[in-house]
């Protein structure tokens, strides 16, 4: 280091400041580090370069405009709600919250936002760029929610990444502020009823991780579903948020099923089912200005809990709807950085910032401080464009679909994927029509998607409502909706339309739900040891929930090592020719790869990429697939 050192023009100069080191990275080359964990990166390189992300063909990187840096690493995050937490403990602290005067921000930039906006996609080298630095400089948000929904098999299905060391990463850099994930009840974060065992230890792993506080809910709002997770929860001494998920009108007197009582009446058994914060889980942005008001106000006399509001921007009255329910007196909202707001997505923190200027329950943020931080996502956002569905007008028609935020750029990806890309407004309209054949059911993960699928099932086979109850009994339904038929996912609220079970279960009585025995982790570790997956408790807890996902994503790590280093247009795009990329193993430990050039490809279809790495030549043979 210091030989390189000596020989730089800047060091001879003189010029030796405190970014000296960012200025010459290349200074912490070292060739004797290169070894297998270089060659494994090598690989994914080269073999993206050639054959493009999830094989989908070569594409040039694009030039993208570099990031700003947000750099506050010699400053220490200040104390903030985590510490809070630590010394009132969650009684205490959920009463700390309803003495607020200042409305709670929860920021979901690192979850909801991109799940919703981005496909999910948003990798951890992105998120790491930024946490620490919003710890440091908007250390009075309320929580982060960074964790669960699609984010943990997205992470391993697409990004090659652990979500637990994500966790990990997120935690130590950001220790003062509370971390909240979403949990889907017995389904946690997969699609299907686990056994009460799985969801335990599930539950136990992530608070050990780092998540503090868990929004619980389930996809017919049945509180038995939801009763193991904040059980545990409790015992564990963390947050247990309990979710009524909205839908429909309250305002509407023809769409009473869910009434105003209906969600006092769930907030109070919620309460009694020992749940430390109640939030409404507007998923599909549902919730408009005055129902906003009666909502929150409902709920604040039915409970002696923090109410927390979680909607979507959809309908682009999402903001007004948010000023009712802070003038409601509602305690926390949930908001995102503006490049990855509104749409599909929750409305901006800054927009809500400055909507509440001279409310005497804004915020009390360093805006310019927020500025800063979303001009580096408006940087980074252009990096998935290619999953970037791009719904940022407000589309009113989700007040007749109802389609959740993040249900509706990906049914739509699906609907175009069967060749229904012209037909999108159809599979809208009967995906309202299948929700009311079903009778009026909570839409959200996963009982969301099987209103999708039978929904583009119905369209793609020209089927009309009528044709299902005149000759049902000829069609074969898609799997998910005889599983819901079933019961597989619970009983909805005012339970099934008997004619159509009928005719979808083919006349049989449904199997109704049994609740799925505990599995033995004993079996379960002779299995991952037989497939020779590496056993530690959160493996054992990814296995138990994803038995495919996690040991493709095994076997891939043991291809190309730990792949979140790489940054993200590298890791999307691969390099181009003459570029050169930084790739920092870990604290002193960096690649410097060059890429010079690729092969035209040999009889075979193989070409060669040819690299420096750390300036020693290296070669890499990558089959070209296409
Ligand atoms: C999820 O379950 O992932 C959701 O975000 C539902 O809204
Ligand atoms: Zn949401």
């Amino acid at each position: 280091f210091l030989q390189n050192m000596l020989r730089t023009e800047d060091f001879q100069k003189g010029l030796c400041d405190v970014n000296y080191i960012d200025r010459h990275p290349e200074l912490l080359v070292d060739p004797n580090i290169v070894g297998d964990r270089g060659t494994r990166i090598l690989d994914y390189i080269g073999e993206i370069t050639v054959n493009g992300y999830a094989n989908a063909g070569h594409q040039a990187k694009p030039d993208f405009e570099p990031a700003p840096r947000l750099d506050a690493d010699h400053l220490e995050a200040p104390a903030g709600t985590r510490q809070l937490l630590q010394q009132l403990g969650p009684e205490g602290f959920s009463r700390w919250i309803q003495e607020q005067n200042e409305v709670q921000v929860m920021d979901t930039t690192y979850r909801d936002a991109h799940q919703s906006l981005l496909a999910t996609r948003v990798r951890t080298h992105d998120i790491m760029q930024a946490i620490h630095y919003t710890a440091c400089h908007v250390p009075n948000l309320y929580a982060f929610e960074n964790w669960g929904g699609a984010t943990f098999d997205v992470a391993y299905r697409f990004l090659d990444e652990s979500p637990w060391e994500r966790l990990r990463q997120m935690r130590e850099a950001a220790p003062n502020i509370l971390f909240q994930m979403l949990t889907r009840g017995a389904n946690t974060v997969g699609y299907t009823n686990y056994p009460e065992n799985v969801v335990r230890q599930f539950i136990d792993r992530a608070a050990e991780n780092g998540i503090d506080v868990f929004r619980v809910f389930d996809c017919l709002n049945q509180l038995s579903h939801m009763e193991v997770t904040i059980d545990e929860v409790r015992k564990l001494g963390k947050i247990a948020e309990a979710t009524i998920c909205y839908t429909g009108d309250i305002m509407d007197p023809n769409r009473q099923k869910y009434s105003l009582q209906y969600y006092a009446n769930l907030a109070k058994d919620m309460e009694r089912a020992g749940a430390n914060i109640i939030a409404i889980k507007d998923m599909a942005g549902l919730l408009k200005p005055e129902a906003a008001t009666a909502l929150v106000s409902t709920l604040k006399d039915a409970v002696d809990l923090p109410i927390h509001l979680h909607s979507h921007s959809g309908s682009g009255t999402m903001l007004y709807t948010y000023a009712n329910a802070v003038n409601a007196g509602v305690d926390i909202i949930d908001l995102a950085t503006s490049a990855l707001s509104s749409g599909t997505s929750q409305p901006s923190i800054t927009a809500m910032y400055y909507a509440l200027q001279n409310n005497p329950r804004q915020m009390n943020f360093d805006v310019k401080e927020l500025e800063k931080i979303d001009r580096y996502w408006q940087a980074v956002r252009p990096y998935y464009a290619g999953v970037d569905a791009k719904m940022t007008y407000p589309n009113t028609t989700v007040y007749e679909h109802e389609m959740p935020g993040g249900q509706y750029s990906n049914l739509r990806q699906q609907a175009t994927a069967v060749g229904l890309g012209d037909r999108w407004l159809e599979v809208c309209e009967m995906y309202h029509k299948v929700n009311m054949m079903f009778g009026d059911i909570i839409k959200v993960t996963p009982s969301s998607k099987v209103v999708g699928d039978m929904a583009l099932f119905m369209v793609q086979n020209n089927l009309t409502e009528e044709d299902i109850y005149d000759h049902g009994d000829t069609i074969d339904f898609p799997l998910s909706v005889v599983n819901f038929f079933d019961g597989k996912l619970g009983i909805p609220y005012g339970g099934f339309p008997e004619d159509l079970q009928k005719i979808i279960l083919r006349g049989r009585e449904p199997h109704l739900e049994s609740k799925p025995a505990d599995v033995d982790f004993h079996k379960v570790v002779q299995e991952m040891d037989d497939k020779e997956i590496p056993i530690s408790d959160d493996n054992i807890s990814s296995y138990c929930i994803y038995p495919k996902v996690f040991s493709d994503y095994v076997r891939r790590y043991k291809q190309f090592g730990d792949l979140s280093v790489l940054d993200t247009p590298t890791f999307f795009f691969g390099m181009n020719p003459g570029e050169e990329v930084h790739v920092n193993l870990e604290e002193g430990k960096m690649l410097l790869i060059r890429m010079d050039n690729i092969t035209r490809p040999d009889e075979n279809g193989d070409r060669i990429v040819q690299f420096e790495l750390n300036g020693m030549p290296r070669e890499i043979r990558v089959h070209d697939k296409h």
